[in-house]
């Protein structure tokens, strides 16, 4: 090719990009292919986020700094949110590009007032006094104890209470990035519509648990197994009855090689995921084992609950985790987990495969 054409080409493709146009030529250019996978079509999906791993430590002493710094009220929610570093200069607060997580804290007396959102959003209970700390739920008082789950699904009024004696500290997850990115983002303060800043309590929790029992199956006998869910109606999922349900398939011999133990949360409706947009679900992963690897078309935030598991990823990148670390797995990447001690250890998911199953998007492969 001679130089003149070369660089009538390149005066081409730079008048293109300058008026906001493009041309799939650009995707083998060497300027400009780099930067972009999601045009040039991968064989397999490649992420925009990178895997990375969140102490609880780390976090939890920000959160306590924030409260010396801000009150509830002024914070509105006072929380401390993980960020993803590849997507912090265009994404808002994103642990994954669907998928938002933070930690929460009230102290004793403390209260954060009622509002709803099209978001869909769940609390998974990290720290909590022995009674006193709730969240309402459209008028259901559901108590926060370690490891409780309380749904908040679209348009939901909820408000958090703690009249215990000691700080509670919840995990937020949400899947508001997806809903942002979509333009499905809506918001509205109870104060606004009823002038109350909170709702009245109209029934306690086991008005609500006591329709469903645990509500959890095990993940192996979910059948169809891809079912979008719809309006769920158990909001609240206690631990101890979760907890028990892992160490009853466990002492019965349940496990997978590339899952270990793994329970999901369901609409017990439909037996689908907890939310149309993210499943949550409990594993454990026993003594001494290791879960195989696998590439999955799901973004997930694993939270370890009990116990420690080192995460192996691609290139030697090691996670090992503490309880209520927080550990994001993009799409496709593969990872096994193993447990080294001698005692079990429990990790709750967050995903968002409930959508690539919808759009026929999910795959999954053997690593
Ligand atoms: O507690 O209602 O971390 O609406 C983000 C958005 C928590 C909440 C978050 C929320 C909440
Ligand atoms: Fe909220």
């Amino acid at each position: 090719m001679d130089a003149k054409v070369n660089s009538s080409r390149e005066e081409f493709i730079e008048d293109l990009i300058a008026n906001n146009f493009t041309t799939f030529f650009v995707a083998t250019h060497p300027k400009y292919s780099t930067s972009n996978p999601a045009f040039r079509f991968t064989p397999t999906p490649v992420s925009v986020a990178v895997p990375y791993s969140w102490s609880y430590a780390d976090a939890r002493e920000r959160l306590m700094h924030l409260s010396s710094l801000l009150t509830a009220e002024e914070a509105e929610r006072r929380n401390i949110n993980f960020v993803n570093p590849a997507l912090k200069d265009f994404m808002p607060a994103a642990a994954l590009p669907t998928l938002r997580g933070g930690i929460q804290l009230l102290l004793p007396d403390e209260q954060a007032y009622s509002h709803r959102h099209s978001a869909n959003a769940f609390r998974l209970v990290f720290e909590a006094p022995k009674t006193g700390a709730y969240t309402n739920v459209e008028g259901n008082r559901l108590p926060m104890s370690m490891g409780d789950l309380i749904l908040t699904p679209n348009w939901t009024w909820h408000d958090h209470h703690n009249e215990g004696d000691s700080n509670v500290i919840w995990y937020d997850g949400l899947d508001v990035l997806f809903a942002y990115w979509m333009g499905g983002v809506f918001y509205e303060e109870m104060v606004d519509v009823t002038g109350d800043e909170y709702q009245a309590v109209l029934h306690e929790a086991d008005s609500v648990t006591d329709n469903f029992g645990a509500g959890m199956i095990h993940r192996k006998s979910m059948y169809p197994d891809h079912i979008p869910a719809s309006d769920n109606t158990l909001i609240y999922y206690p631990y101890s009855k979760a907890r028990q349900l892992l160490s009853d398939l466990a002492q019965h011999g349940a496990g997978d090689p590339y899952e270990g133990i793994l329970v999901e949360y369901v609409n017990p409706v439909n037996c689908g995921p907890t939310f149309p947009t993210m499943s949550t679900s409990l594993r454990m992963i026993k003594e001494r084992s290791t879960v195989e690897a696998m590439h999955r078309t799901e973004n997930v935030l694993f939270i370890t609950m009990e116990g420690s598991v080192t995460f192996h990823l691609p290139d030697n990148q090691t996670f090992t985790t503490k309880p209520h670390d927080v550990t994001a797995i993009p799409s496709w990447v593969p990872y096994s987990i193993s447990n080294k001690e001698q005692d079990p250890a429990v990790l709750f998911s967050q995903s968002d495969r409930p959508v690539f199953e919808a759009l026929s998007f999910y795959r999954e492969e053997k690593a």
